[in-house]
């Protein structure tokens, strides 16, 4: 079967040459062109449905293991067809982020600080992502007019990582990650659906073998089992949580306000990897290790201005204060104890007084007792007084400890 080949601008010369050389350059274009915009990794797959996938995610739903963050449909997350009918092909995209932050700044008393996840320093990947894909886009229907491209990243239908995994982007590790042989698994991924009949990669073939570093590591055991998270126990899912985050994690949350990076800073895979090429994802150190205690009183408009390019405001500011009260009482910050009470006292919104009264109970001293003993008066609702009472039953376990230590 022979077909003519037609390149953008060339006046309408034609060569013919064999479909599967058609195609062969057509995709060496488009990785060329990806090459030029700054795309670190580009794969291209099959736009068949992705069968095994659906029988993993009907195991997840069942078992109460989703976020609720995923697109609910699982048919349009196994099936390409339902984002572009008449889809053939799949384009996976990677970028790569940095993975150390030069010049952080120290976290010491009276002026601790938190840390936002890898993936929320520099400009929100969302956009950086999506303006390359745009551009990718615009190119292939430049070649092919005729073509039909859609394009996602994180908030589309598809399981980003089941299709970076099929064309051949990286393998998928026991904590989750696609892991690239270049970049480890510090990359962003996005993909494109198209019409085309694009020849397909062949995926990674490496795995984690006897290595279980992260499912050992994982604070809280979210990884049931090599590559399958309990997301209701991950704390990258927690700090998101726009409500109180359950007892038995606040404490192993530590001074994250932004995801967690636990399992993949463990993987020898990534050893040795840092790729702070990208512009845009650069940390600036103050907001990628913000001072604590400042973010307890932050206003809407500063927030905007200092988070609002970050991946990390898209549920608002409050999670983001829920989780600096949390790690003030993980570092038992005494300085915090005038604002927490503050907070408790006035804060219109419950999650954030109940939370405060917690870390007071954590945090202790005359200061905090007296507090919580007049908050407890003036309280009126359940779910605050119940932290109230848990913030007083630690004050009280505490000066029990100590009676008996004497
Ligand atoms: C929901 C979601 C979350 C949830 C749930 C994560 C999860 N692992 O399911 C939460 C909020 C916890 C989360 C956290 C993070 N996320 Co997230 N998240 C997503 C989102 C929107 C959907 C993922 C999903 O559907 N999960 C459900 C599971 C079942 O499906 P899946 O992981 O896509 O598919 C694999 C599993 O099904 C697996 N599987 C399922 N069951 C079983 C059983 C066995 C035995 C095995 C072997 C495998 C297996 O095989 C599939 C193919 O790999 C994707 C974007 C997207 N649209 O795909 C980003 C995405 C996965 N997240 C991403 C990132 C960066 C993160 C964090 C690192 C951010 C951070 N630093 O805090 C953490 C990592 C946590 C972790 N260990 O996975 C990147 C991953 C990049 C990469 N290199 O892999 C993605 C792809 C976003 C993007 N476009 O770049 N995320
Ligand atoms: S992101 Fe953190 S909590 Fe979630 S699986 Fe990895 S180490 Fe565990
Ligand atoms: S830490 Fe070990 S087990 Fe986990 S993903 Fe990396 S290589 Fe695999």
């Amino acid at each position: 079967m022979e077909q003519s080949l037609r390149r953008a601008g060339d006046g309408g010369d034609s060569t013919t040459v064999t479909d599967r050389t058609y195609w062969e350059q057509t995709k060496q274009a488009i990785i060329d062109y990806a090459i030029e915009i700054g795309i670190d990794k580009i794969g291209f797959a099959s736009a068949d449905p992705f069968t095994e996938l659906r029988e993993r995610l009907l195991a997840h739903r069942e078992k109460g293991y989703e976020s609720g963050f995923e697109e609910p449909d699982i048919e349009k997350r196994v099936d390409p067809q339902h984002s572009l009918a008449g889809a053939k092909s799949l384009i996976a995209i990677a970028l790569a982020y940095p993975s150390k932050l030069e010049n952080a700044p120290k976290s010491q008393p009276g002026a601790y600080r938190g840390i936002m996840a890898r993936a929320a320093w520099g400009t929100d990947y969302h956009h950086v992502l999506r303006e390359k894909m745009e551009k990718l886009t615009a190119f292939i229907k430049e070649l092919e007019p005729a073509s039909q491209v859609v394009s996602m990243v994180d908030t589309g239908a598809l399981s980003d990582r089941a299709v970076a995994e099929r064309a051949g982007i990286g393998w998928v590790g026991k904590n989750c990650a696609v892991i690239t042989p270049e970049f480890g698994s510090w990359v962003y991924l996005g993909e494109l659906l198209t019409d085309l009949p694009l020849p397909p990669d062949v995926p990674v073939e490496e795995g984690c073998g006897d290595c279980n570093l992260c499912v050992d590591a994982c604070p809280t055991g979210a990884l049931v089992q090599g590559g399958q998270l309990n997301s209701q126990r991950c704390v990258a899912f927690l700090t998101q949580v726009k409500d109180f985050i359950p007892d038995e994690f606040r404490a192993k949350i530590g001074n994250r306000l932004y995801g967690c990076d636990t399992c993949q800073t463990v993987c020898p895979k990534n050893k040795g990897k840092h790729f702070p090429h990208q512009e845009a994802f650069r940390p600036d150190p103050e907001i990628a290790k913000p001072l604590l205690l400042p973010l307890l009183t932050m206003g809407n408009k500063e927030f905007k201005e200092k988070f609002g390019q970050s991946s990390s405001s898209w549920r608002g500011k409050k999670p983001i204060q829920r989780n600096a009260i949390l790690a003030l009482a993980h570092f038992k910050d005494r300085t915090a104890v005038p604002t927490l009470i503050q907070l408790m006292e006035k804060d219109p919104r419950p999650v954030i007084r109940g939370t405060a009264a917690w870390a007071l109970g954590k945090i202790g001293g005359d200061e905090a007792q007296d507090a919580l003993e007049k908050a407890k008066l003036c309280e009126n609702s359940p779910e605050v007084l119940a932290e109230i009472e848990k913030g007083l039953a630690f004050l009280r376990d505490e000066s029990l400890s100590t009676s008996l230590n004497r």
